[in-house]
């Protein structure tokens, strides 16, 4: 029996309409694997069960899409930054999938896929937003780590640490084929960026997120006060008339519950907090559009099909599964 989701949904003018984009694509960072994750999701049933049991339309071209044909055939080092060329093809082309799902008034999944596919799926949506509403749209970043490193601040060089930096326009970069690519009308306003989960943040990251006065939660104010409050709190901030992308990492789950990911950090949320976060969001009506990334099924025997479970259950969540 289906039980599709009961709230108003605000921003997305076709709520019973999914757009599915499957990246299979591992190039912002150096761990093999995290681009089988789109095949192992959907092969657990995760799309099956957002149309049997939420009642979805699935807009999907049933392909993962790895991007091979853009890919540069060389892609040395810019400014640290490793494969800035793949990653940037890779996300611009990104980009135009996602926001031809949005500008549709869809609601967009992204199933990734490291984190540097971020670049591509909120620059798609933000665009869309902006031309179909007028609206900035917000942005909530589940996550360990902040993911907003400059490529000079960067420790790794790795672009799956940089895509806030760019989206906000605090990392800047000319050449075309390596960001330039991203206009204004893609962009994130520093203040409409909101972090929950946060437990490894580098040096650098803490000073840019301090002068921008940027809204984080850490694992240190889930403790503090709880995850209803830090939720409350968190979505007062970005307040409700506000379109509503929901980037989730999976390493932001303690690794108890979400071992196979490529940069594990303990102290983390538990599964319950995570999909109540997911659970909140879909109750503001404002969704429109998720990615849930960093799921590596290759790097845990044991841990993968937990993994891959926990991932499909934040995603359930995010888009009306409700416990009663
Ligand atoms: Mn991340």
């Amino acid at each position: 029996m289906t039980s599709p989701s009961t709230i108003e949904q605000k921003f997305v003018s076709k709520p019973n309409q999914l757009g599915v984009v499957a990246v299979g694509f591992s190039g912002g960072q150096c761990k093999p694997g995290v681009e089988a994750a789109p095949t192992a999701l959907i092969a657990s049933g995760l799309l099956d069960q957002l149309r049997d049991d939420l009642g979805y339309d699935i807009h999907h071209d049933n392909a993962v899409h790895a991007y091979e044909d853009i890919m540069p055939a060389s892609d040395p080092d810019h400014r640290g930054m490793k494969k800035p060329r793949s990653v940037s093809a890779v996300t611009q082309r990104l980009s135009q999938q996602v926001y031809e799902h949005a500008k549709d008034g869809k609601f967009v999944l992204t199933l990734g896929g490291d984190h540097s596919i971020a670049i591509g799926t909120i620059s798609g949506t933000a665009k869309a937003i902006r031309e179909r509403l007028g609206r900035e749209m917000a942005v909530i970043w589940v996550d360990a780590h902040a993911d907003i490193n400059t490529p000079e601040m960067s420790p790794s060089g790795n672009v799956h640490g940089m895509p806030m930096a760019f989206l906000t326009g605090l990392a800047k970069e000319e050449k075309k084929d390596i960001f330039g690519w991203i206009e204004k009308e893609h962009m994130v306003s520093v203040r409409k960026l909101v972090y929950i989960g946060l437990r490894d943040v580098d040096r650098g990251e803490k000073q840019l997120l301090r002068e921008n006065g940027i809204k984080a939660f850490s694992m240190h104010d889930v403790d503090k006060y709880g995850i209803g409050r830090v939720v409350e709190m968190a979505l007062a901030y970005i307040g409700n008339d506000t379109p509503i992308h929901l980037s989730f990492d999976v390493d932001a789950l303690d690794p108890q519950f979400a071992p196979s990911t490529g940069t594990p950090v303990r102290g983390g949320l538990t599964l319950r907090e995570g999909d109540f976060i997911a659970e909140c969001v879909h109750e503001t009506g404002s969704l429109v559009a998720m990615d849930l990334v960093e799921v590596n099924p290759n790097l845990e025997t044991l841990g993968a099909s937990e993994t891959i479970r926990a991932g499909c259950s934040l995603v359930r969540s995010a888009l009306g599964d409700t416990l009663l």
